[in-house]
């Protein structure tokens, strides 16, 4: 008799169709609805990617995913799928009372974002906690997975395939840049890990792929008066053209893992744009996804979590 088990996949959420643009985004800033100027700035960019994002159907695909790969694999749990979004139907607190519907007494939780944050992890793993405790069901997070050595290797062998394809007067002139999303710069006081995390995960890619010329950097930040944690990826594309005679640029984001609009819009778009400004090259490996090595990986990672639990 195989133990049964939640599966909580924790993720951003996405807008379905353009009427969920505007709830949506009211969401993320907490409650605050949106200038008409900022919704339709938004609305815009999501009608350059395509209308609507791929995140929705790439975030379940992973899910499923590594679901069925956990399943696959040992065969004393038996792992039920829950999928919980932070910022949209099914909200994080939806999955929890399904799972408790389905008498789920034991959980584990994942979120599809490599790095620790207060505002990022902590904040989806203290939702779904608090929910749970209400039911009673046990449950047990995955806090980061950022120096994961197959994760790093997903990056650095995409690295490595961008770099070895350059002709060798490109490459000498090319510069790696590894993001994630900016947070406002006061998590720093309450000692946040997740600057150092970026760092670390960007020296252990650069190193597995041999890359000597990388620079870490923050892309996507807030419309708030607040400091964002910087620089920011096109400023400092332009500062490294400038100052370091770099012509070539390999960007990943690897703060995320889905082709969304943070990466279809804020790399592939407004970095490209500053590429194509300054007569730059612009490459951008591609994301996980719900690629089989990226589900391995997080397999992985939910059951190492689990065995140091045990
Ligand atoms: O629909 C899509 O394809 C894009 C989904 C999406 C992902 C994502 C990931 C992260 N965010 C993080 C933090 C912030 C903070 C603010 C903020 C604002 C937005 C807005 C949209 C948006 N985020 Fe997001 N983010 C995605 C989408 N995010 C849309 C609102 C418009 C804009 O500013 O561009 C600022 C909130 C505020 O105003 O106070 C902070 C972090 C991640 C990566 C970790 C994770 O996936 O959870 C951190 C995907």
């Amino acid at each position: 008799e195989k133990k049964k088990m939640g599966l909580l996949v924790m993720a951003y959420g996405t807008p379905h169709k353009e009427e969920e643009i505007e709830p949506y985004y009211t969401h993320i800033r907490h409650g605050r609805k949106p200038s008409d100027e900022a919704l339709q700035d938004l609305k815009d960019r999501y009608k350059a990617i395509g209308g609507i994002s791929p995140l929705a159907k790439i975030t379940d695909d992973q899910a499923e995913g590594l679901k069925n790969r956990l399943n696959e694999v040992q065969d004393e749990i038996e792992f039920e799928l829950f999928i919980g979004l932070k910022h949209i139907a099914p909200f994080i607190e939806d999955a929890v009372a399904d799972m408790n519907k389905a008498g789920i007494k034991e959980a584990v939780t994942i979120v599809l974002a490599p790095h620790y944050s207060t505002f990022s992890i902590k904040s989806y793993n203290g939702r779904a906690k608090e929910e749970a405790d209400k039911y009673g069901i046990s449950v047990t997070s995955v806090e980061s997975w950022y120096d994961e050595p197959k994760f790093i290797h997903y990056w650095s062998t995409r690295v490595k395939d961008t770099f070895d394809k350059m002709a060798e007067e490109e490459r000498e002139k090319a510069c790696l840049i590894v993001s994630a999303h900016s947070l406002p710069q006061k998590i720093l006081q309450y000692g946040d890990p997740y600057a150092d995390q970026l760092h670390e995960t960007a020296k252990l890619i650069a190193e597995e792929a041999g890359v000597n010329n990388y620079e870490v950097g923050w892309q996507s930040e807030g419309n708030t008066p607040d400091p964002w944690l910087g620089p920011d990826v096109q400023d400092l594309t332009r500062e490294l053209f400038d100052k370091k005679g770099y012509r070539s640029f390999v960007y990943t984001p690897v703060g995320f893992v889905a082709d969304h609009l943070e990466v279809l819009y804020d790399n592939d778009y407004e970095c490209k744009v500053v590429c194509d400004e300054l007569g730059a090259k612009y490459h951008r490996p591609e994301m996980p996804n719900a690629q089989p090595e990226f589900i391995d990986i997080l397999t992985g990672v939910v059951l190492k979590h689990l065995q140091r639990e045990a």
